[in-house]
């Protein structure tokens, strides 16, 4: 099997980016094991602290985010880092070539209850004409990113990864400590029976999504003529593990009941890097208007609706939002 950095280098990848992946790569090693230990590393449960959206903060959050953080700044290859436990932007090495943007740990909640939960991260260039300490190192499209991906800390710790040409997915070999190349090339079907969805906030949808979710639901007997099956992992980040890994689709849609936020995920560590690997598997991501890599963001924390995987179920339900 393939190692990774091998895999990088065959993909033309450049030297320094090569580094840089491998120190967060080397930092997610470390929130693997931690992950790992569970109780007996008592890491687990809450601190008293929120972040900035007002979430209480988990320990192994605040752990994964200052080991990430303190890799980064000492890499001499990132200019500016943005996560999602940070209220603003840190500054890092100046001049450097690159800024990085990570949740540190995504599905929180499944933290305790030893489900999967993992580390997303993004990576574009470093803007010359704008200061380290300055957010708008940040006002990039997604289309910008030259490196997106995530390590999923599930019953294997996995890796998934795009420089702009395929998505892959690489094992990490704990005996070794490297990532092994397992997916060549990930490929979303284009069709689907598998959706995503918190049906908690079924009365919180507008009326066109929750007519494609009534649908849905209807089987073979509803317009859809099919019966479609229902998973909920609770983390954005195993549930798009799934639909990069066999198809699906995966909807985080906005309130409309909370038009003062009434979306949930975030943009630039949650969205976009997410958006990028599941097109580089040939599928789709958008928000419930338009293709979430073309967003000009306004915000580190912006948030977004998220309707994302297999190609033709994400246009039935998009089809769904512009008739309703
Ligand atoms: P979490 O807050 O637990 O970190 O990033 C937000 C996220 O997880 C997603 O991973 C997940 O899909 C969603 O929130 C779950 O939130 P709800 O339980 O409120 O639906």
């Amino acid at each position: 099997m393939k190692r990774l950095i091998p895999c990088l280098e065959q993909d033309n990848v450049e030297i320094e980016l090569i580094l840089l992946i491998k120190t967060i790569l080397t930092a997610c090693k470390e929130i693997s094991f931690r992950v790992g230990q569970g109780a007996l590393s008592n890491v687990l449960g809450s601190t008293l602290d929120e972040n900035i959206q007002g979430e209480t903060q988990k320990k192994l959050d605040i752990i994964s985010n200052q080991l990430l953080k303190d890799m980064l700044l000492e890499s001499g290859k990132v200019r500016t880092i943005a996560s999602e436990e940070e209220d603003s932007v840190v500054a890092a090495t100046e001049g450097a070539p690159y800024i990085v943007a990570f949740d540190p740990l995504d599905g929180s909640s499944n933290i305790d209850i030893n489900g999967q939960i993992g580390t997303i991260f993004t990576i574009y260039r470093a803007k010359d004409d704008v200061p380290a300490e300055s957010e708008l190192q940040f006002s990039q499209k997604g289309t910008e990113q030259v490196c997106a991906g995530y390590v999923l800390y599930g019953p294997s710790t996995m890796l998934a990864l795009t420089t702009g040409g395929p998505s892959r997915l690489y094992t990490l070999d704990k005996t070794q400590g490297c990532y092994l190349l397992t997916t060549e090339q990930m490929d979303i079907p284009t069709e689907t029976q598998e959706f995503a969805v918190n049906m908690s906030n079924f009365n919180q949808w507008s009326s066109g999504f929750t007519h494609y979710i009534n649908d849905l639901l209807l089987g073979n007997e509803g317009t859809r003529a099919k019966k479609y099956n229902m998973r909920w992992n609770g983390a954005m980040v195993g549930d798009v593990h799934r639909v990069l890994s066999r198809g699906g689709i995966f909807c985080y849609p906005n309130d409309i009941k909370k038009p003062e936020q009434p979306a949930k995920l975030r943009l630039l560590y949650e969205a976009n890097p997410l958006a990028m690997l599941v097109e580089n598997a040939n599928g789709k991501a958008f928000t419930e208007q338009e293709r979430i890599l073309a967003i000009a963001p306004s915000h580190i924390h912006q948030r977004v609706a998220v309707i994302m995987g297999s190609t033709q179920e994400v246009d039935e339900c998009l089809g769904y939002l512009k008739t309703n």
